[in-house]
C-alpha cells in the first residue's frame, strides 16, 4: 500500500517535471527563434525582426481610438508596452506549442514554423519592406527553432538508457541540451545586436560631420520678457530631451545624410528634381521658433513643444520646380511627404506656400536634428498638426490632389486638414496640488494659437468672473505664449479653468471634443486645495 502511494507521487513527479521540461523547452524554441531572427535582420534590414514587424503591423492594424489611448496612457512608452506585449505573447504561445509538442513531436515543431510564416507575412506587408529578403529573418529563425522543440522534446520521450520503460526522461542529456541551446542563442542574439549597433555607426558619424551653417535669414533673440520666471511653468523653449516624440517608428530610423536623397515632383512639378543634404544646406536657410502640437494632444496634455528650427524655406523649393498654389491655378492642392519608414504625411499646398514659414528643417536648437526628430531632414508647416505637416525622416515629396490620395492617418480616419485649435494649459499648480491656503500662488501655463498668435489669455476660480492673466511678450506668431495670474489662495477645494483668445481676437471654444478626428478643444481645468 505504501509501495504504490510512493509508486504513483513518483509518477505524478515525473509528469510534472515533464510537463515543466516541455514548456521550457517551447520558451527555448521561441527564445532561439527570435535571437537567430535578430541575427539574420542584422544582415538583412533590422526592421524585418519579427517583433519590429509584427509590431509595425500592429501599429498600423490599431483602430484610431486604440491608438489614441495607448499614446495617452503609455505616451512615448507606447511601443515599449507594445514590444513586451508581444514577445509575452510569444512566450505564452511558445510554452503551449512545447506542451502540444510533447505528444505531437512534428506537429509541435510545425507550429514553430507556422509562427515564422506569420512573421515573414508581416514583415512583407510594411510599407518600407525592401523586398523577399526581409521574409528571411522570420523564416530562418522559426527554423531554427523548431529544430530546437523537436530535439529538446525527443530528449523529453527517448528512452533512458537502463530503463525498462519505453519513454523517459533523459534528464541529463535535456539539461545539457537547453543549456546549450541557451548559451548559442543569447550568443546569437547578442551578434545580432551588436551588428546591428554598427549599421547604424555610418548614420550617427554623418550626423557628427555636420556643420550647420549659419541661417541667410536668422530668427530675432527670444525676447527676454517671453520667458516668466515661475517655478513649474514649461520652459520657453524645450530642449531636445524634453521635446515630445509621436511616430509610428518601432525603430528609430538611422538615415546616412551622405547618402540622402530628397525627390521632388508630382501633380504640376514642370522640374522634377533630386537634392542632396549638401545641396539642401548650402541654400540659403532661415531659422525660426516654431512650436510643434500632436492632433492626439488631449486639453492639457503635454504632446507640444517649441523649439528654435533652421531649414530651407520650402515654398523657395517648390516654386523653382515650377509649383504654383492652387489659388494661383495650379493643379496640386496637396503636398504628400514620405519617409524612408514609409509614413506618408499630407499639407495644404496653399498653406505651405502662402508665406508662413513651411520648411525642411535641418537644425534643432542648434544642433543637427536629432535622430528621434528626423535626422536629416523633416517638414515643418507653422499652424498644422504634427500629422499633417512635420515628417520626419523625410525622402520624397509628390505633388498631388486630395482627392486622388489619402495619406497614413487619413486611411485611419483622422481629417485630411489639421489646422492646430487655440488651446491654453496650466502647468502649475500640479492638479490635485495642496498650496499654502492665504498665499498668492502662481498659476501660470502657456497658450498655442500657431500662425494666429494668441492676444489674451483668462483665468476662472471656480464659478467666478473671468479675470485676465498677464501674458508674457510674444515670440511670434507661430510660437506658444506664457502666462501667469497670481490668485489670493483661500482654503477648500477649487477649480482653476484656463481659455486663451488667438491673435484674430477669435475666444477659444469650449466645446469639448475628443482628439479624434481633427483635435481636441475645450477648456483646460485644474482641481486643487490649499490648505
Ligand atoms: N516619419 C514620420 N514622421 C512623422 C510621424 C511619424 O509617425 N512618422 N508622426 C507625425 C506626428 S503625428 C507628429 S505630432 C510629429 C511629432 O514630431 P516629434 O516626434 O519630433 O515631436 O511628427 C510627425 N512626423
Ligand atoms: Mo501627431
Amino acid at each position: 500500500m505504501a509501495d504504490m502511494t510512493t509508486n504513483r507521487s513518483a509518477s505524478r513527479r515525473q509528469t510534472l517535471q515533464r510537463g515543466a521540461s516541455a514548456a521550457l523547452s517551447g520558451l527555448l524554441s521561441g527564445y532561439t527563434a527570435l535571437a537567430v531572427a535578430e541575427l539574420v535582420a542584422s544582415f538583412v534590414r533590422p526592421q524585418a525582426g519579427p517583433v519590429t514587424a509584427v509590431g509595425g503591423a500592429a501599429i498600423d492594424r490599431t483602430p484610431a481610438a486604440v491608438k489614441d489611448f495607448a499614446i495617452r496612457h503609455f505616451g512615448t512608452n507606447d511601443k515599449l508596452v507594445l514590444q513586451l506585449g508581444i514577445v509575452a505573447t510569444l512566450g505564452l504561445l511558445a510554452v503551449l506549442l512545447g506542451l502540444f509538442a510533447l505528444r505531437r513531436r512534428r506537429t509541435g515543431a510545425a507550429g514553430v514554423l507556422g509562427f515564422g510564416v506569420l512573421g515573414a507575412a508581416a514583415a512583407l506587408s510594411r510599407p518600407d519592406a525592401s523586398g523577399v529578403a526581409d521574409a528571411l529573418p522570420s523564416l530562418v529563425g522559426a527554423v531554427a527553432g523548431a529544430v530546437v522543440l523537436y530535439v529538446l522534446i525527443g530528449r523529453l520521450t527517448r528512452p533512458r538508457p537502463g530503463s525498462e520503460r519505453a519513454v523517459g526522461l533523459d534528464r541529463r542529456g535535456f539539461l545539457l541540451a537547453a543549456g546549450a541551446t541557451a548559451l548559442l542563442s543569447t550568443g546569437a542574439g547578442a551578434l545580432g545586436r551588436s551588428l546591428t549597433g554598427r549599421l547604424g555607426q555610418g548614420a550617427v558619424a554623418s550626423r557628427k560631420a555636420v556643420r550647420l551653417p549659419a541661417p541667410a535669414s536668422p530668427a530675432a533673440a527670444v525676447p527676454a520678457r517671453a520667458s516668466l520666471r515661475v517655478p513649474g511653468i514649461s520652459a520657453f523653449t524645450t530642449s531636445n530631451s524634453d521635446f515630445y516624440r509621436v511616430d509610428t517608428a518601432l525603430v528609430v530610423p538611422k538615415v546616412d545624410a551622405d547618402g540622402w536623397r530628397l525627390r521632388l515632383h508630382g501633380k504640376g512639378v514642370t522640374r522634377p528634381r533630386t537634392y542632396s543634404y549638401q545641396e539642401l544646406l548650402s541654400r540659403d536657410l532661415i531659422e525660426r521658433d516654431v512650436t510643434l502640437t500632436c492632433v492626439s494632444n488631449e486639453v492639457g496634455g503635454p504632446y507640444v513643444g517649441n523649439a528654435r528650427w533652421l531649414g530651407v524655406r520650402l515654398a523657395d523649393l517648390l516654386r523653382e520646380v515650377g509649383v504654383r498654389p492652387p489659388s494661383r491655378g495650379g493643379p496640386a492642392d496637396q503636398l504628400v511627404a514620405r519617409s524612408v519608414d514609409g509614413m506618408t504625411l499630407g499639407s495644404p499646398v496653399e498653406d505651405v506656400m502662402d508665406g508662413r514659414d513651411a520648411m525642411l528643417a535641418v537644425g534643432m536648437n542648434g544642433e543637427p536634428l536629432p535622430f528621434e526628430h528626423g535626422f536629416p531632414v523633416r517638414m515643418l508647416v507653422p499652424g498644422l498638426y504634427g500629422y499633417v505637416s512635420a515628417c520626419k525622416w523625410i525622402e520624397d515629396i509628390e505633388l498631388t490632389t486630395f482627392a486622388a490620395y489619402d495619406p497614413y492617418w487619413v486611411k485611419r480616419k483622422w481629417a485630411p486638414r489639421g489646422p492646430i485649435k487655440t488651446q491654453a494649459r496650466i502647468d502649475t499648480p500640479k492638479p490635485f496640488a495642496r498650496p499654502p491656503a492665504d498665499t498668492t500662488v502662481m498659476v501660470a501655463g502657456v497658450a498655442w494659437a500657431q500662425h494666429r498668435g494668441i492676444s489674451g489669455v483668462e483665468i476662472r476660480i471656480d464659478d467666478g468672473p473671468w479675470q485676465r492673466a498677464d501674458l508674457a511678450e510674444q515670440d511670434t506668431v507661430d510660437t506658444w505664449r506664457q502666462w501667469s495670474f497670481p490668485w489670493k489662495a483661500t482654503s477648500g477645494s477649487h477649480t482653476l479653468t484656463v481659455r486663451a483668445t488667438d491673435g484674430a481676437g477669435q475666444l477659444q471654444t469650449d466645446r469639448r471634443a475628443q482628439t479624434i478626428p481633427d483635435g481636441a478643444s475645450g477648456w483646460h481645468s485644474v482641481f486643487v486645495t490649499p490648505g
